[in-house]
């Protein structure tokens, strides 16, 4: 017997399912009953990059100059480019629709509940780009997480045991489109370099037969290892349900058995059976006696967050009302909940509470597929999470990252005392595109999250330290004067491969009289035009995977503006709009206000790794992740360039870049122990 099943045989010999009605209206609900288990279709069980030395090209080129003029200074984008005043990267139409015009693919994922995929052209054509393998193989990442080939989403239970982190992630084992969704499992002694094993779970009992979604991992106080997903049934209906080690002594994990009294939570009256998924990691009551997970869901148009207690991890009490609720935010997918330190800097373990400590309430939306977070604090007598700033509240505030982010979840290292966030990037192509390259989607570098001690009203992401270890030769460049309009070539051995940290000041005299005069009060990265669009006081910032002519270049910048109440507001921006040739990729302008305060430079790190680019603004209070797919700005071909685009002022660079090599992924050498 399993020492999870003793401790759940001991705990509640009853092992009944119970669970108290919500207090809201339940008319027309239904309540979903569970048949008893069935047989089930079976499934399968589941460069060094040589680095040499990096020169600053600090001449500006006037060819270059004259390319950026031509390229991105007054040009405004060709209006089928524009976004069209929302944030929504989908609502964006390429340039031009190449001859071979197909139907669209079947979207793949809601008709289940779960995420679109596939990018679209405006009026429903789709159109596809005269790809070649060495652009789709260059697209690979070097240092990013990705499995050999197929689909991947949701990170999954992310933890640390025996000395190895451990990722799972949601997989298709037959093709790189969402389906049969499996559970992926690697393990990494430092977070940037991983060793695939064989599956954790795949869909083979009636309750996850349609999938084994998404769910978390909760470590108990004596070591065990706890692991709540979400099932989707045979008749499509969502189940939480819960698995454990085999083998708790195993280091790597490697055999995971799912509890015979599978599922241990239903949908419960008034709520959708599509409407049910994606447990947390759960937290002790403050007695310590019991557990509490929270589930998303919806009801109407409310996003919210259900909560259940439970002794055993096998039945549980559904605890009155919710743990928050915010109108009009639709389903909640994916929510974690943990908290943070307002004194400390290390990360706290979930179930932490009480003076100095806030509480962080994450829901990634699925109605527009973005992470939305807000700070609160949690009254657990109450069962309720109350926002700090209601105006700021989940899904309607701030989110984790204003690019291609989601499905997010954080674990608590309790190593390293850190509190770690995993992201899926998704593909912003046609799906066919990412059958063609044969695999989709790729996990952010994890990053750590800490309170913003300096604003008290934002979180911190940085990267882990552990992927400076991927720095290799890097170069300087020092108060580095930018006029109006310039642009200065930093030339890399591995421009498709860097760590870019820089900061910009503007030149003081010119500042002074400017802001005042800036009228561009209503500046919004999504509708700006992209770094094309000139005001006095930006943009101004670098531009990766460009080409040497520009005609491809992806800039990520500020751009400084009067505020409403007339002190200098800071946008932080990513523009794609010229990011790729091809016509079948969405190319957006992401972005957000960043907070900067008296004293702080503008300051950027950008995590450039071929076709994705995560960028941080203000050592991390900002996030923006894209997603691109240069065609000609790619192997050799690659250049950065420093630019301000400002039309009033100059400003001056100051900054490191690094070539990075690139992280050792690879199948587990068992044929090695
Ligand atoms: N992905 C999973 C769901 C989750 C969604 C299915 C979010 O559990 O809600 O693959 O991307």
């Amino acid at each position: 017997m399993s020492s999870i099943f003793k401790l759940i045989s001991l705990s509640n010999p009853m092992a009944t399912y119970s669970s108290r009605t919500p207090p809201y209206d339940l008319e027309n609900s239904t309540s979903y009953t569970p048949i008893p288990d069935k047989p089930a279709a079976s499934f399968a069980p589941a460069g060094h990059w040589r680095s040499k030395k990096l020169f600053a090209g600090i001449l500006v080129s006037s060819f270059l100059l004259l390319s950026f003029v031509l390229l991105f200074v007054n040009q405004q984008p060709d209006p089928q480019t524009k976004v069209n005043g929302t944030n929504q990267e989908d609502s964006s139409t390429p340039k031009s629709i190449s001859p071979t015009a197909r139907t669209s693919p079947p979207s793949r994922g809601v008709s289940q509940g779960v995420s679109d995929k596939t990018f679209r052209l405006a009026g429903g054509e789709n159109a596809t780009y005269a790809w070649t393998n060495v652009m789709l193989s260059w697209q690979r990442t070097a240092y990013h997480f990705q499995p050999e080939h197929n689909w991947m989403n949701d990170p999954n239970g992310p933890l640390f045991h025996k000395g190895w982190y451990h990722l799972f992630y949601q997989y298709n084992p037959e093709s790189a489109v969402w389906g049969k969704i499996s559970w992926g499992h690697a393990v990494s002694k430092d977070l940037i370099h991983w060793l695939y094993l064989p599956f954790a779970m795949v869909p083979d009992h009636w309750y996850d037969i349609n999938g084994v979604w998404t769910g978390s991992a909760t470590i108990l106080p004596d070591g065990q290892i706890v692991m709540l997903y979400t099932g989707d049934t045979y008749d499509a209906v969502q189940v939480q349900c819960l698995a454990y080690p085999a083998n708790l002594s195993d280091p790597l994990l490697l055999d995971w058995v799912k509890y015979s009294g599978n599922p241990v939570l239903v949908p419960p009256p008034g709520i959708g059976v599509k409407d049910f998924r994606d447990p947390t990691t759960a937290w002790l009551t403050p007695d310590g006696y019991k557990w509490r997970i929270t589930i998303g869901s919806k009801f109407n148009k409310t996003g919210i967050s259900l909560v259940y207690e439970t002794v055993d991890f096998k039945s549980y009490d559904m605890l009155d009302g919710y743990l928050h609720a915010v109108p009009g935010t639709g389903m909640w997918e994916c929510v974690d909940f943990f908290p943070v330190s307002m004194t400390e800097i290390n990360g706290l373990d979930t179930s932490v509470n009480g003076p100095g400590v806030k509480h962080v309430l994450k829901a990634s939306l699925d109605d527009d597929k973005n992470d939305y977070f807000a700070l609160g604090v949690y009254d657990p007598f109450e069962n309720k999470w109350i926002p700090d700033d209601p105006e700021l509240d989940v899904g309607i505030g701030l989110r984790y990252d204003y690019g291609k982010y989601y499905a997010s979840k954080t674990f608590y290292d309790q190593i390293t005392q850190r509190r770690i966030l995993w992201g899926w990037i998704r593909e912003t192509d046609s799906e066919d595109d990412d059958v063609l390259k044969g695999w989709a989607s790729v996990q952010s570098i994890p990053r750590t999250v800490v309170f913003d001690q300096k604003t008290g009203n934002n979180i911190i992401q940085w990267p882990v330290s552990e992927v400076e270890e991927l720095r290799s030769e890097s170069v300087e460049f020092d108060n580095m004067k930018l006029g109006p309009g310039s642009i200065v070539p930093l030339r890399a051995d591995t421009p498709s491969q860097l760590d870019i940290v820089a900061s910009f000041e503007i030149v003081k005299e010119a500042f002074e009289g400017t802001v005042e005069s800036n009228v561009d009060s209503s500046y919004s990265c999504p509708t700006s035009g992209g770094a094309a669009n000139r005001g006095k006081l930006g943009p101004f910032g670098i531009i990766v995977l460009a080409d040497e002519t520009l005609s491809e270049g992806t800039p990520i910048y500020f751009y400084v503006t009067n505020g409403a109440n007339g002190k200098a507001e800071t946008h932080f921006c990513a523009d794609e709009l010229r990011s790729s040739e091809a016509s079948d990729v969405a190319k957006v302008v992401y972005g957000s206000k960043v907070p900067v305060l008296d004293g702080e430079k503008y300051s950027l790190r950008s995590l450039v790794d071929h076709s994705i680019v995560e960028s941080f603004a203000q050592g991390g209070r900002r996030v923006i992740t894209s997603r691109i797919y240069p065609t000609k700005a790619i192997n050799g071909a690659a250049r950065v360039f420093l630019f301000n685009n400002a039309t009033g002022v100059s400003v001056t660079a100051s900054g490191k870049i690094w070539n990075m090599i690139s992280a050792d992924i690879r199948r587990f050498p068992f044929n090695q122990l």
